[in-house]
């Protein structure tokens, strides 16, 4: 079957939230960073900047000597991530296959949800609408069969594009294709794809799997592939969590573990059932605790290299009671999950929400 794939992807992201909400900092050159003063490198920067040569992750101090009036203002990622959720719920609004690269791109297989009516174009146009209305920014998107042609079809009118590689134009799109434009080729395998005469797609079709595997080893695969514009990647939703717990806020306070036992005995199997429906048995790296006192303070335990035993839950609660021992408002159990380590800590939503289970029996 024919996938549909979207990629969206905002315009300079965190410059476009500042240049929003403050209207001095629009129709300048301005970059969203640190100081040149204390060394800081950009983030991101407008496209007035970029016409001057400022890019992302350059440092200040270079980009001013570019642009000497360049505006540099401070990062407020608060920001940025309330931004990044309302355009995810927007795209929730049109399909569950979301999988977010980072705040402000994320892919989404729009194959089962598109018909001639909905066609996939008219979604992208419909989220690009939404984007502008809601948040006051462009989003710029690409259309196509596959994720690799979606991407680069997203960056093809930027800023504020769209672009759409119907089927029948996959093959004339990808041949005469920069290899630059492939994801995962930077300057380096650029420039050695460069020396062995392969500057576009068309280009690396002439080779061979076997030579592509010996001169750029694994890579050289997805060379393969993807200069014949294939891309059989599926669109990943994000189920990637960052701990389990459960919690429990009593409605009387109760005074310390000799009377919290049996309280105890039943958030841990609630805490179980919740890994378990989870599946993050494999994952788990460490047991926390949370305790809330009468004076609302909260107080946290960590303990690493335990597969969350009970007894253990009893050990960290103790210590944390010790902190402060006064009577308790709350007790939440849970278990921290390893990071797979393959996403920036921006890249996936954290998704921790406790389980509250509202005291009826105290
Ligand atoms: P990008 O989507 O790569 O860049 P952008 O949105 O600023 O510009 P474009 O129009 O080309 O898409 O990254 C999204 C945000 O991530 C960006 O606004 C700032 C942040 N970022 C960094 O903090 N450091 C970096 O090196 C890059 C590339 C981005
Ligand atoms: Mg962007």
């Amino acid at each position: 079957m024919q996938r549909k794939i979207i990629h969206i992807d905002a315009d300079c992201f965190y410059a476009a939230i500042e240049m929003r909400d403050n209207p001095e900092l629009q129709g300048i050159p301005m970059a969203v960073g640190g100081s040149a003063e204390r060394r800081g490198v950009l983030t991101t920067c407008n496209y007035d900047a970029r016409a001057y040569g400022v890019r992302s992750a350059m440092p200040t101090a270079q980009a001013m000597r570019l642009c000497p009036q360049l505006t540099v203002v401070p990062p407020q990622m608060h920001k940025y991530r309330e931004a990044s959720k309302v355009m995810r719920g927007i795209f929730a609004n049109f399909t569950e296959i979301i999988e977010p690269l980072s705040l402000d791109e994320a892919y989404l297989d729009v194959s089962e949800i598109s018909d001639e009516e909905l066609t996939a174009t008219r979604i992208a146009k419909a989220i690009r609408q939404q984007v502008r209305e809601e948040l006051d920014i462009t989003v710029s998107a690409g259309v196509s069969v596959n994720k690799f042609i979606a991407k680069v079809a997203s960056d093809w009118k930027k800023p504020d594009g769209l672009t759409v590689v119907p089927p029948d134009e996959v093959d004339a799109f990808v041949a005469a294709l920069s290899v630059k434009k492939i994801p995962g080729v930077g300057a380096v395998t650029a420039e050695k794809m460069h020396r062995y005469g392969l500057r576009t797609c068309a280009d690396v079709r002439e080779w061979s799997l076997h030579d592509l595997r010996r001169r750029f080893g694994k890579f050289g695969v997805v060379l393969h592939e993807r200069a014949r514009g294939r891309d059989e990647r599926p669109v990943q939703p994000s189920r990637v969590r960052k701990s389990v717990s459960v919690e429990r806020t009593f409605t009387e306070d109760v005074s310390g573990p000799a009377e919290w036992a049996p309280i105890i005995e039943r958030l841990y199997i609630n805490l179980m059932e919740r890994i378990e429906a989870a599946k993050a048995w494999h994952a788990i790296d460490k047991a926390f605790v949370k305790l809330k006192f009468n004076d609302f303070t909260t107080t946290t335990v960590e303990r690493v290299g335990t597969k969350a035993v009970e007894a253990d839950y009893q050990d960290l609660l103790a210590e944390g009671w010790e902190r402060k021992a006064k009577p308790v408002r709350l007790i939440g159990l849970g278990v921290r999950l390893i990071d797979d380590g393959d996403h920036v800590s921006e890249r996936l939503p954290f998704s921790d929400t406790p389980l509250s289970e509202n005291d009826t029996t105290a």
